[in-house]
Formats: structure tokens, C-alpha cells, sequence
């Protein structure tokens, strides 16, 4: 019966596996772009990044920052997230100029261009 037990966690392994791949391989050109935020600002005002890069956004500040994207067809929500933390964002495979703001600062403001 110990194939009993061991199977799930095998299966478990395997498809972890599969996914991981998936990920790695379609990301293989994929860059990380790191965006602070800190003094209740963006660390650049614009950033040029290519279609299925990927952004960063490092809350060093010393409140909460909810990074969104109203951009048609671009949008995202990062929600609340705290001093110290990081949350990212992918743009797969599209182009586009992408207006970033902070719902809970107005006067935040950063543009992707996507090309
Ligand atoms: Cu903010």
C-alpha cells in the first residue's frame, strides 16, 4: 500500500513540474522590471518594456500604495499592499501605452509604453 500514499504526492510533483515549465519556457525572453515607489512617487515616470515583460512594483514607503490600470484592454489591480512589500504585474504579448496610478495617491502617475 505504499504506492497508496506516495501516488498523490507524486502526482502532485509532476503537475508542479509541468506548470513550472509552461511558465519558464513562455517567459524565456521575458524581462523583470523593478518600479519603487517611495515618497509617495514612482522611481521613474515612464518605463519602456516589452509585450510579455514583466513589472515589479516595491511599496518602500511608509504606507500602503493600490497600484491600478484603468488602460483599456491593459487593465490591473494590485489591491492594498503594505510598506515592504512587492507585488508584479505581466503584460503578455500585447503592445500598448499603459496610464499606472494609485488609487490611494492621485498625484502618482506612471506610463508603460509596451513595444
Ligand atoms: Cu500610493
Amino acid at each position: 500500500m505504499k504506492h497508496g500514499i506516495f501516488a498523490p504526492g507524486l502526482i502532485a510533483i509532476l503537475i508542479a513540474g509541468t506548470v513550472f515549465a509552461f511558465f519558464t519556457s513562455a517567459s524565456a525572453n521575458a524581462r523583470e522590471h523593478i518600479i519603487g515607489q517611495a515618497n509617495l512617487q514612482f522611481s521613474v515616470p515612464l518605463k519602456v518594456i516589452k509585450p510579455g515583460d514583466r513589472v515589479t512594483f516595491v511599496n518602500n514607503d511608509s504606507v500602503v500604495h493600490n497600484i491600478i490600470s484603468q488602460t483599456a484592454g491593459l487593465q490591473f489591480d494590485l489591491g492594498v499592499f503594505e510598506p515592504g512589500m512587492q507585488k508584479s504585474v505581466s503584460f503578455n504579448q500585447k503592445n500598448g501605452v499603459v496610464d499606472v496610478e494609485c488609487t490611494v495617491h492621485p498625484n502618482m502617475k506612471l506610463t508603460l509604453f509596451i513595444f
